[in-house]
């Protein structure tokens, strides 16, 4: 395997100069919905095929590890959609096809490192091992939710695990990882800061303030976006005149590298790269994951509205789990007899967690005067002392599953 710097120095296959004009149209206008951009770092062809040059001949016990999280994260999101679908939760943002972006980047990581993530990485959470039961807690937002029913449902919040809690505003969160990773380099203690955004997120003040205190300072921060083509309806055409999100790093001094967000082998490779490279205090890099949102946007959304068919028909051939599934089965790791017993318990560990988390109460309503103040505001006291009167009044309070408008 190449070294940190010389991969991010190098460009990518057939990634040319940003300033040479040869083609004035992004690659998302001109490039066909038949092949993945040509810029993109690549290690498994589509078909899950490794040519042996590039095979990095990962560890079994890390390549099992990675294909379960992945068949762990479309389970989840499986359950998820279906829980909302049954009226059982409000709300659920599915990260279908994006599975290995999710455990690719987060299998690089160490314990201590800090990952701030958006709304659609369940995956990372799973990885780090966040408990499945708490996770389906907060789809509730009941009485198990670490966040005690305080956030959005998919607003997880790990802190045992430093997995900080999931922004709505969209790129909020890497101005934070900023901060932590500055915090890292000042105190010396060689932890990187991960954080994630999406094509749209580029377009925030916030993607801009982050990578530009992450370049002035070398913060030690790996900054993903996952490019699955679409901002909701928004596609990645009407977001940016750039031609490659990557190049983006350019302007903010780090490097910046495009890969195939459906080869986990690909999007490990890079990361780990990224993550090392922070690690040394060589400083900050932009990597953009290049993939599709099979789903849709979040269980209030309907995708057949605007999405093109055809593009969702070529990535549907592109399916990240197949393609590593096919990689095992070639390296004799996996099979169907493994794969079946897989599933079963995949689908037990789920049902069983279902049922305790949806059996839990609602929150003690007189918690939201919690954990803010260390004493309460003459206001705040009285609103308390109001709420307790219609607690009383009105006897306890119920959980509902009432849908979201986002
Ligand atoms: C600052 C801000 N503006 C708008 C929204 C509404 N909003 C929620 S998700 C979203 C799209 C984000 O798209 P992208 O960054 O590509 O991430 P994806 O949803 O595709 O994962 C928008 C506009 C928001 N949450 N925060
Ligand atoms: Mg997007």
């Amino acid at each position: 395997m190449q070294s940190g710097t010389e991969f991010m120095k190098k460009k990518t296959k057939n990634q040319e100069s940003p300033t040479k004009k040869k083609n004035t149209k992004t690659d998302h206008e001109s490039s066909s919905c038949e092949i993945l951009r040509s810029d993109c770092y690549r290690i498994m062809n589509e078909d899950g095929t490794v040519d042996a040059k590039l095979d990095p001949k990962l560890d079994k016990e890390l390549l099992l590890k990675m294909y379960r999280n992945m068949a762990l994260t479309r389970a989840f999101d499986e359950r998820g959609m279906m829980l909302q679908r049954q009226g059982r939760i409000g709300f659920y943002v599915p990260s279908f096809g994006q599975e290995a972006v999710q455990t690719g980047t987060a299998a690089p990581l160490e314990k201590k490192d800090w990952v701030f993530p958006s709304y659609r990485e369940p995956g990372i959470f799973l990885y780090r091992g966040a408990g499945i039961y708490e996770m389906l807690c907060n789809l509730w937002g009941n009485r198990g939710d670490l966040s005690k029913g305080r956030q959005m449902p998919v607003h997880y919040s790990f802190p045992d695990i430093k997995m900080f809690s999931v922004s709505s505003p969209i790129a909020t969160q890497m101005i934070q990882a900023v901060g932590a990773a500055m915090a890292s380099k000042i105190s010396k203690t060689k932890e990187v800061a991960i954080s994630y955004c999406g094509d749209g997120g580029t377009s925030e003040n916030d993607f801009h303030t982050a990578l530009t205190f992450a370049g002035a300072y070398k913060a030690p921060a790996v900054f993903i976006v996952t490019n699955n083509q679409y901002a909701i309806s928004v596609p990645l055409s009407k977001q940016t005149g750039a031609k490659r999100l990557s190049d983006k790093a350019i302007g903010y001094g780090m490097p910046g590298v495009a890969v195939d967000g459906n080869d986990v082998l690909a999007v490990y490779q890079v990361t780990k790269e990224a993550v090392d490279r922070a690690r040394r205090g060589e400083g900050p890099s932009l990597i953009e994951c290049v993939t599709f949102r099979m789903g849709p946007h979040s269980s209030s959304d309907d995708p057949s509205r605007y999405r093109d068919e055809k593009m969702y028909q070529a990535w549907l051939k592109r399916d990240p789990i197949k393609r590593l599934k096919t990689y095992l089965e070639s390296r004799k790791l996996w099979d169907e007899k493994k794969e079946k017993s897989l599933q079963e318990e995949l689908k037990k560990m789920l049902a069983e967690a279902v049922e305790r988390a949806e059996a839990e109460p609602a929150p003690d309503p007189m918690d939201l005067f919690e954990d803010v103040y260390a004493e309460l505001t003459p206001q705040l006291k009285k609103q308390k002392a109001e709420l307790l009167q219609e607690v009383e009044l009105r006897g306890k309070f119920e959980n509902t599953s009432e849908a979201f408008p986002l």
